[in-house]
């Protein structure tokens, strides 16, 4: 089996579609988090990854912004979500106006995973540090859960606070992660790289590079074992393109 594994989207509608002419029939789609917020198209986006969940053989992780618009839309927003708030009231009106509706966004939000690992690789949002690596390891049920298998397990989960584990360390890492003896997948910091960014050091692979700043969509194919087979990387489309 390969693995084609597609970094934050936020909305770019567009330049998704682009890159995804690059997935072959064969590949297991993984996508690293943020499909909204930031960008222009929000509705299309969750359209589009609504169709590709139904069709099977993909995984999608959790992302900061779509944990935290999940908790805006519950009216539940902490002061340091603030700084998202902003986005996410515009967000909300072009998913209303393009008919997603909060409930939608939920029975989305609740399908994602936290982290998608198998022997040789693990996908997260963030990157995880050999600490935080461990207590996944104790805590069966973080691994390849939804959200809200997650949630119905929760008092189960062993070696840090909930919020602490899955909210702190996977969804909002920046320190960068550590060698956990496997291929390492995340987004959330930019780079701008106009390609995605292998450490040797720590095996590990930045594939953020920056769609909603206009930089551009990276995505990578990788075998079974973890051996990267290709590198793409898409600029932003123009109509992607936030100008305002
Ligand atoms: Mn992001």
């Amino acid at each position: 089996m390969t693995f084609f594994i597609i970094g934050d989207i936020h909305a770019c509608f567009y330049t998704f579609q682009n890159i995804l002419k690059y997935k072959s029939t064969e590949d297991y789609l993984i996508c690293v988090g943020d499909y909204i917020d930031r960008g222009l198209f929000p509705a299309q986006t969750i359209h589009l990854l609504e169709e590709i969940i139904d069709k099977g053989r993909c995984s999608l992780i959790m992302g900061n912004h779509d944990y935290y618009y999940f908790k805006f839309i519950l009216g539940n927003t902490s002061s340091q979500e603030i700084y998202l708030k902003l986005d996410f009231e515009a967000t909300r009106e072009l998913l209303y106006q393009n008919g997603v509706s909060d409930n939608d966004m939920i029975h989305f939000i609740n399908k994602l995973l936290f982290i998608y690992e198998t022997n040789n690789i693990l996908v997260s949002h963030a990157g995880v540090t050999s600490e935080v690596y461990k207590i996944i390891g104790e805590n069966s049920v973080i691994k390849n859960s939804s959200y809200i298998d997650i949630k119905a397990n929760i008092n189960e989960i062993k070696g840090y606070g909930e919020y602490q584990l899955l909210y702190d360390n996977l969804i909002l890492n920046r320190e960068l992660p550590d060698n956990i003896d496997k291929l390492q997948i995340h987004g959330h910091t930019p780079i701008m790289c106009y390609n995605p960014i292998y450490y040797p050091k720590i095996n590990c692979l930045n594939i953020d590079t920056g769609a909603f700043l206009g930089w551009g969509l990276s995505a990578i194919r990788i075998d079974e074992e973890g051996k990267i087979l290709n590198t793409y990387f898409v600029n932003t489309d123009s109509r992607d393109i936030n100008c305002s």
